[in-house]
């Protein structure tokens, strides 16, 4: 079962997560930054992992933290789950419209952490600073030790631009994860 628990307590957040890499979206999530649970919401249902999340983050400093560090422990959490990712597809990429928005992500689940966001995001959605999709990704991929090429093809509304790059994240990571063979898939014999 490729399944994780994680509990994170620092001086900034106390988060307990539970992700199925082989679920079916479903999901209860509460990080009390209402902005940033949609797209949490959005990356479960569109890779098809179940995924319980709470965390009590130092919302009076600003979102940052909670973020940041929900960022880390689902990385951690997809990193373990994953095991030793025999059979895996390893590599996956989408582009996904969302109104006049355009967002290409490729993945590539490999073992080396290294995330190339091509945008500068900025300003806000609710309490929410869109520089923190960014923030998410990195710590995502950072913890998770996979490579994340992230780019809007066409930008626009602040809410569809997250949104639109989110899902391509969740639909790479469908793809990513999924179980096609008996090997591990690289020359090397190893993804660790
Ligand atoms: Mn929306």
């Amino acid at each position: 079962m490729r399944i994780e628990t994680i509990k994170r307590t620092t001086r900034e957040t106390d988060i307990s997560l539970t992700l199925n890499l082989d679920g079916s979206g479903r999901r209860g999530i509460q990080t009390g930054v209402g902005f940033f649970d949609h797209m949490l919401e959005l990356l479960t249902v569109h890779s098809g992992m179940d995924l319980t999340l709470a965390c009590r983050g130092d919302l009076q400093v600003d979102a940052h933290h909670t973020v940041e560090d929900c960022g880390i422990a689902l990385g951690d959490a997809f990193k373990a789950a994953l095991g030793d990712k025999v059979g895996i597809a390893r590599f996956a990429n989408r582009v996904v419209s969302m109104d006049e928005c355009c967002a290409l992500v490729a993945l590539d689940l490999s073992g080396r952490a290294y995330l190339a966001f091509e945008d500068r995001l900025d300003g806000r959605v609710g309490n929410f600073d869109m520089e923190l999709v960014e923030e998410f990704f990195r710590a995502f991929s950072t913890r998770a030790g996979c490579n994340i090429y992230a780019k809007l093809l066409r930008r626009g509304n602040r809410h569809h631009e997250a949104e639109a790059l989110f899902k391509a994240l969740a639909l790479c990571i469908r793809d990513g994860v999924k179980v096609i063979s008996t090997q591990v898939p690289s020359s090397k014999g190893t993804l660790s």
